[in-house]
Parts: C-alpha cells; structure tokens; sequence
C-alpha cells in the first residue's frame, strides 16, 4: 500500500485525476451543444484512477491504447491545448486534426497509438517492446484495453508472443463492466480476465480499479518485474463506465441501481477524501488543484476554438509516414 514517501506521487496522481475529469466533463459539455465538437466522443469518466498505472511508469516507457484514452494521455503529460484542437479537428491539434479523439499519436510523451480498432493496441505494443528488448534500451511498454478487446484473437497472440519472447511488455486490462452494449458477462467466459494470465506464463493481478492507491502499487511491482527483464505481466483494473459508450449513447440498457451503486465508489472522490483524511493533501491544496485544472481546460477550449481547421488541401499531409532512407 501506499506509503509516507509516496506523498509526491499520491498528490500528482490527484492532480491528473482532476485534471482528466475536468478535461472530459468539458467534453461532454461541449458534445451537447450543437456543432462545437465534432464527430464520436469515448470517455474515461469513472476510470481515472487508471492515471496511476501511468505515472508509475518512467518517462522513457511508451503507452499504446485505445480509444478511452484521454486520462492517460493526459496524465503523460500531454499539452492539453494541442490535445483539445485535436479532439475538435483542429489543424493546431497533435495529430494537425487528422485523428480526432480515437486515433491519437502523442510521440512527444511516448504515446505511440490510440487505436479504437479493439484489439489492434496489444499486437503493436508487442512490436514497440521487442524494439526495446531488442535495443536494450531498459525501458517497457504499457499496453491499455478493454474487457471487450481481451476477447479478440489479436490480444491472445500479443500474450503469447510476449510470453515466449518474454517480453517487457505490461498489459493493463480496464475492465468497465461494458463493451458497447455488452456486458462483461454477456461476452467472457471467466470471472475475471487477469486469471487468464497464466495460460501465457505471466503474473496476473486483478486490483480495484477505482483505487488509485492499489492500481499505483500493482503496476509499480510488475513494471519492476518487466523492467527486470522477467517477461510481461498483465493486470486487470476493476472499474466502471459512468458514462455511455460515446457521449450519443444514454445508456438506456444499464441497471440505474448498478450505475449507482458505482457513483458511490467514484474513484476521484475516495481519492480526494483519503488524500485529505490522512493529511497528504489540504482542502485548500484540492481546491487550488481543481481551480488550476478549470483554468486549464479553459484555455484549451479558447485556443482549440480559435485555430482553423487543417485547409481542404492538407487533407493527405500528415497522413502518411514519410519514407526514410535506411541505407
Ligand atoms: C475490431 C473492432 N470490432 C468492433 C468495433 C466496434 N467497437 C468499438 S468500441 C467497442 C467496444 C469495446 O469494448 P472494450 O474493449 O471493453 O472497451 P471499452 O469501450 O469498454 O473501454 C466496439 C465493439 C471496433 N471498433 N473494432
């Protein structure tokens, strides 16, 4: 569990925690009204406590998931200026508003893919921690999918490549009870999915994913474990969707006593009370937190809304890698 040295890491996993709620209620804001966002929006509301699988990580590390993706962008220490205008096609975006919010590339902070192809996110990382291995470069790959992505054949190749090769590769399954309007039970055979794990020769942990303190401490303990050169390690975030499969989707076939019962257990604010309760953070420390992430969010949305779209004749630039010469 956590302890009285983690106080730094606790407070900046708070930091991103708002900041990531903030980023995102502002999204769904935005998608509501009319013409100021466009296209599909996927959001991680309720599953914020996965940032402190992120920050566990080294700067060196690199992260490929999907299309639930802006908390852990985010708490990568993305610019969310860049990563708004992308969000609403922006030419100032990260990806010049090419990939809107499913398909961001985010090389600056090691972000290598978000992909909403399920399942398309763990043969690729396979491939960036081989590079690793490969290249002794000491650093490892986190991978992040859904419960609905753990069905897809493309996730059980990755594992067993991974588990032969013994790869530095971390798989990070958030499990949110949902995948579109499936639910969990209703498309995996086995209670949970980290007891899969030993099929292909890795550990397996399945922790509280709305408990950033619990995620914090697995994913430190198997980052290590891969770092050290011991192979993958998968580990399985217990958590919810709080809100619909993309903000059009109002969740009509959803329990309301199960979308309660889950509101109870909101991962930012256990965090923030704990936080508070065993004076790692004040209640004044909180509230300059969540005044600097509105101030934050506001700024992006400003300079999102004032950059152009990419013009009609960009539409192949960025497109495409430019070939390099390797020879
Ligand atoms: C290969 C493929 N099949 C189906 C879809 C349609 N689709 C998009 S997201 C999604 C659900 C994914 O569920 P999960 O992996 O649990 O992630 P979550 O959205 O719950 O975070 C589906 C079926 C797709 N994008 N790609």
């Amino acid at each position: 569990m956590a302890t009285a040295g983690d106080a730094g890491i606790r407070l900046q996993i708070l930091e991103k925690m708002i900041l990531s709620r903030r980023f995102e209620d502002q999204i769904t804001e935005l998608a509501e009204e009319q013409g100021r966002l466009p296209g599909m929006q996927i959001l991680a509301t309720g599953q914020e406590a996965a940032v402190a699988a992120v920050l566990a990580l080294q700067d060196d590390d690199v992260i490929v998931t999907n299309h639930r993706s802006h908390a852990h962008i985010l708490a990568r220490g993305a610019d969310p200026n860049t990563l708004m205008a992308e969000i609403m096609g922006k030419e100032s975006g990260v990806n010049h508003g090419k990939s809107g919010t499913l398909h961001l590339i985010v090389p600056e902070v090691n972000v290598l893919m978000t992909s909403t192809v399920v399942g398309a996110a763990p043969p690729l990382a396979a491939g960036a921690a081989f590079a690793q291995q490969y290249t002794e470069s000491g650093a490892i790959t986190a991978v992040f999918f859904g419960d609905g992505a753990a069905a897809e054949g493309s996730v059980h190749e990755a594992m067993n490549l991974a588990g032969v090769w013994k790869l530095p590769l971390l798989f990070i399954c958030e499990n949110n009870c949902w995948a579109g309007a499936q639910s969990y039970q209703e498309h995996c055979s086995v209670g949970n999915i980290a007891s899969r794990a030993g099929s292909y020769g890795m550990p397996g942990d399945l922790v509280n994913g709305n408990d950033a303190d619990d995620v914090l401490k697995t994913a430190r303990d198997l980052a290590a474990r891969c770092r050290e050169g011991k192979g993958p390690a998968l580990m399985e975030l217990a958590t919810y969707r709080m809100h619909g499969h993309g903000e059009f989707d109002k969740q009509h076939y959803v329990d309301p006593e199960e979308l309660k019962e889950w509101a109870a257990r909101d991962p930012l604010t256990m965090y923030r009370k704990r936080l508070t309760e065993e004076g790692v953070a004040t209640a004044e420390q909180i509230e300059s937190m969540e005044q600097e992430a509105a101030r934050i969010v506001e700024e992006a949305v400003r300079f999102a809304e004032e950059s152009p779209y990419p013009a009609p004749e960009a539409v192949l630039d960025h497109v495409w890698a430019e070939a390099r010469a390797t020879r």
